[in-house]
């Protein structure tokens, strides 16, 4: 197990949204679903980084003399470091030092379990490590999968360069397929026209307790970040008998980094493809505020803000006082709050859903000729039969059906 010193430098020329001290505090939580040893935690300030060590040589070499008091191994700094001060700073201090976009990267990389999730996981490390790619070849020894370790000179480097533009363009193809892959599925779904929902928000807010809560699955949750990578999707029910689909997407936060965006695209599909969003909000969080910033920011970044969308706000059972439900109801004008957990005021959700899908469906009454049973197991499958009457001449229905296959029956009004 790594033993590590968490390093979180406030920048004050730089807009930020979570305070230094929340930043350290996520950096922990970070830090704690990669199974860190968390030795120490430093915060400081600067009025901008420096180019060749992000802080001062005096911090450096202060940050040195604690690695060695304490037996630390491994430096995290919550700031996203260029090559160049990553390098410097490893050849001062003489242990491994990470920033926050490799940490989060570590992360994906632990959690995906999919062929596909691996692959957008290898795509995005790739990706950030191709320009950090030096003559030394310290970087290169991080990915693993045997490419050179050492880099004996310009000329090997070269290859390696080579060769990691290779695969990012072969992972980038399959990557391809697997997005065809996932529309063909959709355009299925989109002619049967079953809804789709799909679950949005700040990782740990609770996106996959409520998926196991509506759909009576078992995705894996726990307060472990990142918990969730690979998308699943899994149709229920609503009270009328309306199907919906419900999809578990991976989640967001604070500057989120852009390779990660760019590569989970064949996940993200699933939120941009959907005809609802669940927004969920741990609300027993006090930046519950600021993860909402957030999650809209990357929400603006995939270009589906125009999309209806529903404001969860999750575990209402860890407020202190139950009331500030009726705050954050305000706050963040949302009707909905829910303990997903406890399964508390879960029909009010589905009530709001089934709301926000009525105009994707139509009340028909039908007199179907007795030799068209195909069409009645039409009805049985895609609709909700309120009656259904088989007299000498026809049968009589009637049911609410999806609009687009409502339709299909203008010639059998009655
Ligand atoms: N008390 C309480 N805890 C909850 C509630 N919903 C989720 N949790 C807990 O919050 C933690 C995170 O839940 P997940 O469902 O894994 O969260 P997620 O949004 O899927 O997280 P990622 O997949 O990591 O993005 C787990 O420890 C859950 O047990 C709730 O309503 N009340
Ligand atoms: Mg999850």
């Amino acid at each position: 197990m790594e033993r590590a010193l968490l390093l979180t430098v406030g920048i004050k020329s730089q807009e930020n949204l979570l305070s230094p001290k929340d930043e350290a505090k996520e950096l922990r939580e970070l830090a704690l679903s990669t199974n860190t040893h968390v030795v120490d935690e430093i915060i400081c300030f600067r009025e901008s980084p420096t180019p060749n060590l992000y802080l001062g040589k005096g911090k450096i070499e202060e940050i040195k003399a604690l690695v060695q008091e304490k037996g630390i191994n491994a430096v995290v700094f919550n700031n996203d470091l260029s090559g160049i001060q990553q390098r410097n700073i490893e050849e001062i201090i003489g242990i491994k030092t990470i920033d926050r976009t490799q940490l989060i990267l570590d992360i994906f990389a632990r959690h995906a379990k999919s062929p596909e999730g691996r692959m957008q996981v290898e795509l995005a490390q790739l990706e950030y490590f191709l320009p950090r790619l030096t003559g030394k070849g310290i970087f290169l020894s991080r990915l693993g999968g045997g490419i050179g370790t050492r880099g004996p000179g310009e000329q090997k480097l070269e290859i390696d360069r080579r060769r990691i533009k290779d695969k990012i363009i072969k992972l980038k193809g399959e990557l391809q397929d697997t997005i065809e892959r996932r529309k063909t599925v959709r355009k299925k779904r989109k002619e049967s026209s079953i809804p789709t929902v799909a679950l949005v928000g700040y990782t740990s807010a609770g996106k996959s307790t409520l998926m196991n809560a509506l759909t009576e699955s078992s995705q894996h949750v726990s307060q472990h970040l990142f918990t969730t990578l690979d998308p699943l999707s899994r149709s229920f029910s609503l009270s009328n008998n309306q199907k919906v689909v419900l999809s578990d997407t991976v989640g967001f936060i604070n500057n989120l980094p852009p390779h990660l965006i760019e590569a989970f695209k064949a996940t993200l599909e699933e939120v941009v493809e959907s005809d609802l969003l669940l927004h969920v909000l741990d609300v027993s969080d006090l930046t519950v505020q600021e993860h909402s910033k957030a999650v809209g920011e990357i929400l603006e970044v995939l270009g589906v803000t125009e999309k209806p969308i529903i404001t969860v706000l999750n575990k209402i059972d860890k407020l202190e006082d139950v009331r500030w439900a009726e705050k954050y109801k305000v706050d963040f004008n949302t009707d909905i709050a829910i303990s997903a957990l406890h399964r508390q005021n879960l029909i009010d959700l589905t009530r709001l859903i089934e709301k926000k899908f009525e105009n994707l469906f139509t009340e028909v009454s039908l007199l179907l000729p007795l030799n068209r049973m195909d069409l009645v197991d039409l009805i049985y499958r895609e609709g909700n039969v309120r009656s259904i009457e088989y007299t000498p001449n026809n049968i009589v229905i009637s049911a609410t059906l999806p609009s687009i296959i409502a339709s299909k029956f203008s010639n059998y009004r009655s």
